[in-house]
């Protein structure tokens, strides 16, 4: 907990040195959930994966951490959360709702058993701890799908992340300030073609019910999952390819869910898992060689669809077709038999890495590490502050809540708070706190949810010489804007802008040369 190297970065150190201050300042409790949001500020970004029953989101997991060990499809545990965190040994503990935790063998296969062989309704979750890499970036918790019919399973959930008992020694905190610290920071949420027009409702509902803050481009991307199973006929402009299908669905649903979530991105989640986590053989693509010699007209029919693809006579016995459907399905089949008919040599190695790129996994890599390993922490610390501010506000006393308020006054006043001051605007805005024409609610999100210059001036590309004329240009517009025209909460907010277009220029005239 002392161990400040842990803390993600200046403004987790900020917040934590804030909580230790005004923990002798305030009550018993308010100081034990103090406590608590300093410990939490020492661990990886809790990203929660949330998303419709069955849209694939333990498949994503898998594929982020690199091992089959989600169960998906069936088993009890897919009613469950479970939160995957580093650990230096494999290990799996059942969580009971009375806190008793007991060790789970793992399935021979080295998955968690379907079955947990305990008595369920007094499960509260499981914890996974896994010699991942990818864990020590950030904890990823797998949750049940919403929409379930099952509200036991839902509540479960709602629990977990929003009221989450969490470890020894916090054992003292009451509910109230447990709700308060508790939750994910950030979501991964998974829709598939079949979106619901509520989509955008539940994600709402998911991040109210279940983390520290509203989801917002800071801390929640989308992927539109299955992209393998858009029939892309029925897009217009995908040209009869599948991928541009789902691209082009993606977009819209993008548009759908702005400004909740920072992208939509394609993916297809069985494939990154197949071929991320061991799962494609070189017996798979030996069967695959196989298929790939037999005539068009016969393939063609076969790749119509999964029965027929199991029953057509063919040299691949039936079992075999059904374990590639398991792993690749209709799509990954066909992109496996283009590669091999494109170079008949191609090694299995080389056929996984085809399949792996044609899964899309790297660009949610990629923009994980953007959106969320690289802003953790911003994302942490303004989770923190409200967890912070929650605590005082659940306290009920005036005058503490008075002394909590004022110290991160203080805090926000100070320059290198200043990320913190925009993660809370873009907040305000994005929430409809503050009202601001579109054209501007636009910039603030732009400015306030990218990571790199050119992104948030909206000048990809640009030299050096036009993003910092546009930046000193925007700086003295949000400036005027702020004195003359805006509201008071508009001009809190325009300040802020100001100041993020004032310190770009400045930035891009110090690297100068
Ligand atoms: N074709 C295809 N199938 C997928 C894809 N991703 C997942 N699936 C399949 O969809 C089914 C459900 O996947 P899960 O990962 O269990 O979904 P989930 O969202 O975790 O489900 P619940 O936890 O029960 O809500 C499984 O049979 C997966 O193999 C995909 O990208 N393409
Ligand atoms: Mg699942």
């Amino acid at each position: 907990m002392t161990d400040q190297s842990r803390l993600a970065g200046p403004l987790s150190m900020s917040v934590a040195a804030l909580c230790r201050r005004l923990q002798p300042q305030v009550s018993a409790r308010t100081a034990a959930g103090f406590a608590e949001v300093v410990r939490r500020l020492g661990a990886p970004l809790q990203v929660a994966v949330a998303g419709r029953i069955k849209s694939g989101k333990s498949t994503l997991v898998n594929a982020l951490i690199g091992r089959r060990v989600a169960p998906t499809d069936v088993g009890e545990c897919t009613r469950l959360v479970t939160r995957f965190q580093y650990g230096t040994v494999d290990r799996i503990e059942v969580v009971f709702t009375n806190g008793r935790k007991q060790v789970l063998p793992f399935a021979a296969d080295g998955s968690i058993p379907a079955d947990l062989g305990v008595d369920i309704s007094a499960v509260s979750h499981l914890e996974a701890y896994l010699t991942s890499a990818v864990l020590q970036g950030m904890t990823v918790i797998d949750t049940p799908g919403l929409g379930s019919l099952d509200a036991a399973s839902v509540s479960r959930t709602e629990e977990l992340l929003g009221a989450a008992k969490q470890d020894e020694g916090s054992d003292d905190l009451d509910d109230t300030s447990r709700n308060a610290v508790a939750g994910a920071e950030a979501v991964l949420y998974v829709v598939t073609q079949g979106v619901r027009a509520d989509d955008h409702q539940a994600l709402a509902a998911f991040t109210a019910a279940t983390a520290s803050r509203e989801a917002g481009p800071v801390n929640a991307i989308a992927v539109l999952n299955k992209a393998d199973t858009v029939a892309p006929e029925s897009v217009q402009g995908a040209g009869g390819d599948v991928w541009k299908a789902a691209t082009i669905l993606a977009e819209k649903q993008a548009a759908l869910l702005k400004p909740r979530v920072a992208d939509v991105l394609p993916v297809i989640g069985l494939l990154a898992e197949t071929t991320e986590s061991g799962q494609f053989t070189s017996a798979d693509a030996e069967a695959l060689r196989k298929l790939a010699a037999v005539d068009e007209a016969t393939l063609e029919t076969m790749l119509m669809a999964a029965d027929i693809f199991t029953s057509w006579e063919c040299e691949v016995p039936t079992g075999t077709r059904l374990r590639l459907l398991e792993k690749l399905d209709l799509y990954g089949i066909r992109c496996a038999i283009d590669a091999i008919r494109a170079d008949p040599g191609i090694p299995a190695g080389a056929l996984r890495r085809i399949l792996l790129d044609a899964s899309g996994l790297a660009s949610v890599r990629a923009r994980l590490s953007v959106v969320f390993a690289a802003r953790a922490d911003g994302i942490k610390a303004a989770a923190a502050l409200a967890s912070v501010t929650a605590l005082a506000h659940a306290s009920g006393d005036p005058a503490e809540r008075q002394r909590v308020h004022d110290a991160i006054e203080v805090l926000l006043a100070r320059p290198e708070a200043h990320q913190l001051r925009l993660l809370e605007a873009l907040t305000l805005v994005v929430g409809g706190a503050v009202d601001m024409p579109e054209d501007l609610a636009e910039e603030v999100l732009r400015v306030g949810s990218n990571a790199v210059v050119d992104a948030q001036l909206g000048l990809p590309g640009g030299t050096r010489a036009e993003l910092a004329a546009h930046a000193l240009e925007r700086a003295g517009w949000w400036r005027s804007f702020a004195s003359f025209g805006a509201t008071p909460a508009q001009s809190r907010v325009a300040h802020v802008v100001h100041r993020a277009y004032f310190l770009i220029w400045q930035q891009l005239r110090e690297n100068r040369g």
